[in-house]
């Protein structure tokens, strides 16, 4: 009888158990960039920058070199990385609180750069790793451990939208946001996270990908409530969607 392996575990991951809360996303979103960096057997060539959060312990799970920054500050650092070794692959993996509130300044000016690195951006509405406090992408009405009567846009201001923020900086060649909710769309996140690669591969600009990912246990979900979540509350206000491909647009 012959086999037919229709998935098996990328030969850059680790065979190890996470340490992720169960039903949580980051899991996933690693297996989409170890599939990327498989499927271009690009292991060698790579070095990845971890972030402050829960992804914080992604060295552990990726079998590849990797820096480790400190808050926020991972765009730096994989500026600094690319430029005395631009022959290497290099992307950093942020969640939102680490990238779009405490690492605002790095993000931006790295983008702005045009920085040759890739950004996987994990986007689940809180700080997770400390406890759930409101990140800049918490929901109007969402409760979190800092706006215990939920985010309000009069003292808050509003959530902020990074791939289309992103996607208005010049450096920026490729912007997208996806999910990872259904069995659809983290098909689209894996095509996403490859152009995210390619981008900065071609010399073209920074690839960002920005990721809706659940947080069951800061949220006070089953899993499965979480996942849905995400199609109810968070793809409304997060559309998705590229909103910049300079592959397709010329040249950036
Ligand atoms: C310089 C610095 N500031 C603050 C912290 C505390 N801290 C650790 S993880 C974290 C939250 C990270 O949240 P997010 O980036 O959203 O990632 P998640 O845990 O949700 O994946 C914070 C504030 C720290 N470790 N270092
Ligand atoms: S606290 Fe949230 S982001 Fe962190 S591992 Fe648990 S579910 Fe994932």
């Amino acid at each position: 009888m012959s086999e037919n392996i229709v998935f098996q575990r990328p030969s850059v991951m680790a065979d190890v158990a996470t340490h992720y809360c169960p039903g949580c996303q980051h899991g996933v979103v690693q297996r989409l960039v170890a599939e990327y960096i498989d499927s271009r057997q690009l292991a060698e060539k790579t070095v990845m920058v971890t972030s402050i959060g829960c992804s914080v312990l992604l060295y552990n799970y990726l079998l590849m070199d990797a820096v480790e920054a400190p808050h926020g500050r991972a765009p730096a650092v994989a500026t600094g990385v690319k430029r005395v070794a631009p022959d290497k692959v290099v992307f950093a993996y942020q969640g939102d609180g680490d990238l779009a509130s405490i690492g605002m300044a790095e993000i931006m000016h790295a983008a702005n750069r045009g920085e040759r690195i890739t950004i996987i951006f994990v986007n689940n509405t809180c700080y997770g790793m400390t406890g759930g406090q409101m990140a800049p992408t918490t929901l109007i009405g969402q409760k979190t451990t800092t706006c215990p009567s939920g985010r309000c846009a009069s003292s808050a201001g509003l959530p902020l939208r990074m791939a289309e923020i992103m996607a208005g900086l010049p450096g920026v060649a490729y912007a997208s946001r996806v999910a990872v909710n259904t069995t659809k769309h983290i098909a689209q996140a894996k095509k996403a996270v490859r152009m995210a690669f390619d981008a900065p591969l071609n010399d073209q600009g920074m690839g960002f990908v920005e990721i809706l990912a659940t947080c069951p246990t800061n949220w006070k979900m089953t899993p499965l409530a979480a996942n849905q979540r995400i199609a109810d509350e968070m793809i409304p206000y997060f559309p998705l969607g590229t909103f910049k491909d300079a592959k397709n647009a010329g040249a950036c």
